[in-house]
């Protein structure tokens, strides 16, 4: 079998997403999600120039080799571009591999490890009584986990506050929109929302918060350690990553779990947090950390070390991201917790997918491969749109991290 034509699909349906078609010579197709939010045609340029000239001809069966061929050959090693490039490659040669087999990628994997995988949904509200309502929700959806993010008084807009509360899109313009940040009014209140959120809900709901790369190391442990009553699974990405030592320092001070990594892109982004047990989750998934084959080497490290899985869900995430996800969450023996945000129904018509959601659990596809496609009709019928992720600064102008 040979590969004779690669696509790029690039739509907007509601959202930009980049996929990655390839076709084979015996008729067989894989698609893999190469979305990268804010800098999609970076991608779908690096897939057109660079990639998808070297993949006419070659066999498809050969993952781990083309996986190399891309990593080494480039050169320029790591980089969310790249191994977003990667990925979609990657995640494409599994689905036809999975489809010549005649079975799911997950029983490629090793099969089955659990019935279903845990998701968590997001609990967003500008208010804590409309955050108590949305957690309700959630709860009444059958979810086990939810996510809590509230609006912080005093601040017109908070991460994660989003304008409808079902399709949470921070994209939200061409040129990014401007939020204002203040650390000791975040500080003040999100350990009074925990406090309401579990004395309504009791202790089995399982509660995460995402800080988003806002604080330092000692804010991060004192919040970490305010927090410690009310039992979070986790608080996700409480200080900017690329000092991977910084987080000895949250570590020595709080048992509040940690979880970190989706904007990783390999191993080595997360190694030093993996192997000094400085975090309980990491949160790198197929898209931005080079496909299903360099996903399952970052998830066997992290199993050495008590580090479980915790894999970004986001909308960002194409469904074709989020089926392939699920045969890694369903088959790998460490995983913790999948992010589960669902799309728009248009979205959702453009990426015809098989997996389901039940009591709580996503359910991969039973189909052979993936159990995913792209309707590449009915995607150009959604032209791309510019539109950039925001930036955030202090009260007095200065730049922060979003
Ligand atoms: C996030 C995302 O889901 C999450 O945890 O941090 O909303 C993230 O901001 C976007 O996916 C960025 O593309
Ligand atoms: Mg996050």
């Amino acid at each position: 079998m040979r590969i004779t034509d690669a696509r790029v699909v690039v739509t907007c349906p509601g959202r930009n997403f980049v996929t990655l078609k390839i076709v084979t010579d015996e008729g067989v197709t894989g698609v893999g999600d190469a979305t990268l939010n804010g800098r999609e045609l970076a991608v779908a340029s690096y897939l057109t120039e660079h990639v998808v000239p070297l993949l006419i001809g070659r066999d498809p069966a050969r993952i781990e080799d083309t996986w190399q061929y891309l990593y080494r050959g480039a050169y320029w090693r790591r980089g969310p571009v790249t191994m977003s490039a990667i990925a979609a490659v990657d995640t494409a040669l599994w689905d036809i591999k999975g489809k010549v087999a005649g079975l799911p990628v997950y029983q490629l994997l090793g099969g089955r490890s659990r019935d279903g995988v845990t998701v968590y949904g997001h609990a967003n509200a500008a208010t804590v009584e409309e955050v108590l309502a949305e957690v309700a929700r959630y709860a009444d959806l059958g979810y086990r986990a939810v996510r809590v993010q509230v609006g912080v008084p005093g601040l017109a807009a908070t991460y994660g506050v989003g304008r409808d509360r079902l399709f949470y899109e921070p994209a939200d313009a061409a040129v990014p929109t401007e939020t204002v940040w203040n650390t000791e009014r975040y500080l003040h209140h999100v350990p009074s929302v925990f406090a309401r959120v579990r004395s309504e809900f009791g202790p089995e709901l399982k509660l995460l918060h995402d800080v988003h790369h806002r604080l330092t190391p000692i804010e991060a442990a004192r919040l970490g350690k305010a927090l410690e009553p009310y039992a979070l699974t986790w608080l996700e990405d409480p200080v900017p990553a690329e000092l991977q030592e910084g987080f000895r320092l949250i570590r020595q001070h709080t048992t509040t779990p940690i979880a970190v990594g989706e904007v990783f892109n390999t191993v080595w982004d997360c190694q030093q947090l993996i192997t000094e047990q400085l975090i309980d989750y990491v949160r790198t998934t197929v898209v931005h950390a080079g496909g299903i084959t360099h996903l399952r080497r970052i998830f066997d490290l992290a199993h050495l070390y008590h580090v479980r899985s915790g894999s970004h869900g986001a909308t960002d995430l194409s469904p074709v991201c989020m089926a392939a996800a699920l045969h890694v969450d369903v088959s790998i023996p460490n995983f913790g917790l999948q992010e589960y945000m669902r799309h728009t129904p248009e979205t959702d018509q453009v990426f015809p997918h098989s997996y389901r959601f039940a009591d709580g659990l996503l359910h991969p596809s039973e189909e052979p491969g993936l159990g995913v496609d792209v309707d590449e009709e009915l995607a150009a019928r959604y032209p791309y749109r510019p539109a950039a992720l925001p930036v955030n600064r202090l009260e007095d102008g200065s730049m922060h991290h979003w």
